[in-house]
């Protein structure tokens, strides 16, 4: 029999070397980027804004199921569809990610709807926005204000499907 002291240490380098290995998976599992986040300013008698981003996965498929901030009572996942002649919003409930995809959330497209501000889309600040996903970990980023579109040069592909 091995001395009791002995063997809880065992027992903890085994946890521990479990552990970081579950870390490490989570880890290269985490395949989407979000970049090029912004949001647009708007008066201060605004209640609804809108949220712009690039979404990248580098991993398996997945789903984005729910976006959130506390600066507005609910944000929504929007996408555009034609409607006879008209271009009408239309939210979704899930947005799939297909492994190695890019989805671009930008004006006339995907985006998010931020309904109930509850302060003001002032340039130059930022705000709080969690993603949730099906299988990635939830993403906290940081949406900046800006007052129109960031510049698309550097940016190629941009601009298609306009
Ligand atoms: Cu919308």
């Amino acid at each position: 029999m091995m001395p009791s002291r002995l063997m809880t240490l065992m027992m903890l380098g085994l946890c521990i070397g479990v552990s970081t290995a579950i870390a490490m998976a989570a880890e290269s599992e985490t395949g989407i980027q979000i970049s090029k986040v912004w949001s647009r300013a708007m008066p201060a008698t605004a209640t609804t804004g809108v949220v712009y981003f690039q979404l990248d996965n580098h991993g398996a498929a997945d789903q984005l199921l729910a976006v959130s901030t506390p600066i507005a009572e609910t944000a929504e996942i929007h996408t555009h569809v034609q409607h006879k002649d008209m271009l009408r919003m239309q939210a979704i409930t899930s947005l799939e990610l297909p492994a190695h995809a890019q989805v671009l959330f930008e004006p006339g497209s995907y985006h998010v709807m931020l309904n109930g501000l509850k302060q003001s889309l002032t340039a130059g600040s930022q705000f709080p926005l969690s993603l949730k996903f099906a299988h990635t970990p939830e993403q906290q980023i940081s949406v900046p204000i800006l007052e129109q579109a960031p510049s698309l040069s550097g940016a190629p592909g941009a601009l298609h499907n306009h």
